[in-house]
């Protein structure tokens, strides 16, 4: 690897790129979008060497390169992705060369659900510990944006997603965690199987010294784990014989080799409802797994208040409590939301196609006590008004346009009711991302608040 073809350069691509010239490489940069779509950052790099190829098809620039190193967003299976490979070009992505780059403890969290409050909470144990640690990968901020800083003694957790394990042939995680799977990301992988070899090519480069977290209750995490190498701790709400973390009593333990430890109260964590008890299981296990001590995990999660855009209420007004789930991109996730709901709530659904089925989402909608009403809106509101139909959910309205659909949840609401922003679906349809969303949903908020709406 000398002379690299960064594609993509949004967020991976830019931090990618810098530690590439950083590290004496040669870089040409493309991407589909032309120069004027770009902001300091390439003239930053072009400072630094970089050779801008933006808006023109990576090809032209094959002959150039030995390596092609692609973001996240990009598929493995694009066009000139292959023509690449064809070429000889060795086809790689950022975590993967990030990771090459990385000293000191490298930990992974990946799943459908969970990843980002997981990964956030791993990492806050760790801080606490006093240790250097970085909380990075899907969960916003690129791997190759900090490894240049990282050090024997330093920690690494990295969100990782479906996408990113594509292209990661030799990533090898200490300690890996998968924390559930179910339906997601159908369009870009085609089948669930293709799905699930994806997550499951974090513990692929691991051995029996290393450690895999698994969900015990989640029965497809349990029927592909068998071909694991490293040593399996498991998590459970339930009590169970296995290593690794569970709640029995009302009590969270840790088990390793054996040894049963009492780490806290399960009612001491302080972010609600069942799905967060199992994201602090996996945190539990993962850290005390490499060591952590318990009183340092258990104040943890005593403290830990939970991450932006994940069932985080942003005001109360008018007795009506609105809260920002716009990392509800799958039914899964939205189904964890609508599950934590302790009052009536109108729902916000639908955003871009990702092929879902909703159906389990709209039967639970339909026996849920707590959800009153459902506005529909985004490229999937006639997927969500046909799969009511069907299922027999009469309260459902569709809205044009985002502030269009928050207002008509709050005209539908009354006094001690919640607006729950929760779409089930990606953003794209409407904004850069799932965080631009939830931006703009926090500002139509304050906008009621401030009477201008
Ligand atoms: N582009 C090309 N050619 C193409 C396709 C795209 O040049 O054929 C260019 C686009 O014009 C654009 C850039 O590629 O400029 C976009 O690259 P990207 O989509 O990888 O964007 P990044 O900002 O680098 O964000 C990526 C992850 N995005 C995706 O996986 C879609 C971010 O995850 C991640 O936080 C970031 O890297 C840092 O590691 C986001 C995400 O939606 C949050 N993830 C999915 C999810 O969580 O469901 C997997």
């Amino acid at each position: 690897m000398k002379n690299c073809l960064v594609v993509g350069m949004a967020r991976s691509g830019v931090a990618l790129a810098n530690m590439l010239l950083d590290n004496g490489y040669n870089v040409i940069c493309s991407d589909t979008k032309g120069r004027e779509n770009f902001g300091d950052d390439m003239d930053e790099l072009e400072k630094k060497g970089a050779y801008l190829a933006l808006g023109e098809a990576p090809d032209t620039y094959f002959d150039k390169c030995d390596t092609m190193i692609i973001s996240p967003g990009i598929s493995i299976n694009a066009g000139f992705v292959k023509r690449a490979m064809e070429k000889g070009l060795e086809v790689s992505g950022e975590l993967e060369i990030g990771f090459r780059f990385l000293k000191g403890l490298v930990l992974a969290i990946t799943g459908t659900n969970g990843k980002t409050t997981t990964t956030t909470l791993v990492g806050e144990i760790f801080k606490n510990c006093g240790k250097t640690t970085y909380v990075v990968g899907n969960i916003g901020i690129p791997v190759t944006s900090i490894a240049d800083k990282t050090d024997e003694d330093s920690v690494t957790v990295i969100e990782v997603s479906s996408f990113q394990m594509e292209t990661a042939d030799e990533f090898y995680p200490k300690c890996a965690a998968l924390l559930n799977i179910t339906e997601d990301h159908l369009n870009r992988h085609g089948t669930m199987d293709e799905y699930i070899r994806m997550k499951k090519r974090v513990f692929s480069r691991q051995n029996e010294s290393d450690f895999a977290v698994l969900n015990l209750e989640d029965s497809e995490v349990v029927k592909r784990s068998l071909d694991i190498k490293a040593k399996k701790l498991w998590f459970s709400k339930k009590p169970m014989e296995e290593d690794g973390a569970f709640q029995k009593d009302g009590n969270v333990y840790f088990r390793l080799n054996g040894k049963l430890t009492y780490v806290c109260k399960a009612s001491d964590i302080y972010i609600p409802g069942p799905h967060n008890l199992e994201n602090a299981l996996a945190a539990v296990a993962m850290t005390m797994a490499v060591g952590v001590p318990e009183d340092i995990v258990a104040h943890t999660l005593k403290t830990f208040t939970g991450v932006e855009h994940r069932i985080e209420t942003v005001d109360t007004i008018s007795g009506i409590r609105y809260i920002n789930d716009s990392k509800g991109t799958n039914v899964d996730s939205t189904v964890r939301a609508v599950q934590t709901m302790t009052e009536p709530t109108v729902i916000l659904l639908g955003g871009s196609d990702k092929h879902t089925d909703f159906t389990p989402l709209c039967e639970l909608i339909r026996d849920s006590e707590n959800i009153r009403f459902a506005v529909t809106l985004g490229d999937t509101a006639k997927q969500f008004n046909e799969t009511f139909d069907k299922v027999g959910f009469e309260n459902y309205v569709y809205a044009d346009g985002f502030e269009n659909a928050v207002l008509k949840a709050r005209e539908l609401c009354k006094e001690g009711w919640n607006v729950l922003l929760s779409p089930a679906c990606a953003s794209f349809d409407m904004f850069k991302d799932y965080e631009q969303r939830g931006r703009v949903f926090k500002e139509i908020v304050m906008k009621i608040k401030q009477n201008m709406l």
